[in-house]
């Protein structure tokens, strides 16, 4: 790929990868490439997840709800290798026809209920539970408005910014400065409302803190893209900055960022959850192998 002008031609057509991470998974169709059943463990919520920004809300939620005594929260989480294509098996293109984690499986009632978008999962699960969302009225409307918010501006992050700076065949300056733009604005956004609020939707914390804090939490805290923090100067973003380190102190979130991490030191990467005991037990320094197949890093995959 070179930096010249491109003369689209009149139809695009897919004739080679593009370069780049993931090129050779990437392709303009869905639907499943291979027959394989997901595995279903014991418990009424079954997760299939990666540890990215997306997959981490989820987890983090599960973990929220366990801490304040929700037994039917219980969850086996099992990792999908988006790298190596797990999310185009026949099994998971049943629960999100669109190929993408995380997607929950609520076995709880009579019928199994698949749901698919973090976003919807989140929402699923705070009305089961009536927990880090408020029943109606203008708290309601509030958090909502922010978990909406993140589910438009997170791809101007990942598949915009992180792809141009971090997974892009080449370094290029006129996507680079469109995306850091926005992402500078939006930090903006957030930095703003967390001047005036103590948490994103307001007094309470919520769902609208546990969707965007993996992404802008993540990038604050130098955990996303690296360098990324040092060239957006996150740490400008005081407010910002104040609320990321306190969701992050937090012993749910602590837990939840590392289900289904299969990258990152040994002692952050818990392959699969299906007990609260894993995470003491199971971690990859307790159980002292690392997972070989695993190449690519999976803290901020937004292809
Ligand atoms: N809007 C979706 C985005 C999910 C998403 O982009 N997931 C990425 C990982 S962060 C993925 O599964 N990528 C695999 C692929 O694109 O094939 C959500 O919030 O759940």
């Amino acid at each position: 790929m070179s930096n010249s002008e491109y003369i689209p031609p009149e139809v695009w057509t897919w004739e080679a990868p593009s370069g780049g991470q993931f090129a050779s998974i990437n392709r303009p169709t869905a639907g499943a490439t291979h027959d394989r059943e997901l595995p279903v463990g014991k418990h009424p919520l079954q997760l299939y997840s990666l540890a990215t920004p997306n997959g981490q809300k989820v987890a983090i939620m599960l973990e929220e709800l366990l801490e304040r005594g929700h037994s039917g929260a219980e969850y086996d989480a099992w990792p999908i290798r988006i790298a190596d294509g797990d999310q185009f098996s026949t099994g998971f293109v049943e629960i999100n026809p669109n190929s993408k984690i995380p997607a929950l499986v609520d076995r709880s009632g009579p019928e199994p209920v698949r749901i698919f978008e973090s976003g919807a999962i989140l929402l699923h699960l705070a009305e089961k539970f009536g927990e880090f969302l408020a029943p109606s009225g203008p708290a309601r409307a509030e958090t909502l408005s922010w978990l909406f918010w993140q589910m438009g501006s997170a791809p101007f992050l990942g598949g915009g910014f992180g792809h141009f700076f971090v997974y892009a065949p080449s370094r290029q300056e006129y996507p680079i400065n469109r995306y850091a733009m926005e992402v500078k604005r939006q930090l903006d956004v957030l930095n703003r409302r967390l001047a005036d609020s103590e948490y994103i939707a307001g007094p309470d914390y919520s769902i609208a803190d546990i969707a965007i804090w993996p992404w802008y939490g993540g990038l604050t805290l130098g955990r996303t893209y690296e360098g990324a923090d040092t060239f957006l100067a996150t740490h400008e973003y005081e407010h910002l900055v104040r609320w990321a380190r306190q969701i992050d102190a937090r012993p749910a979130v602590r837990r939840g960022r590392i289900v289904n991490k299969l990258t990152g030191e040994p002692w952050e990467q818990l392959h699969e959850r299906h007990d609260a005991s894993d995470f003491e037990l199971r971690t990859q320094d307790k159980l002292g192998a690392a997972d070989e197949r695993e190449s690519v890093a999976d803290d901020a995959i937004y292809r």
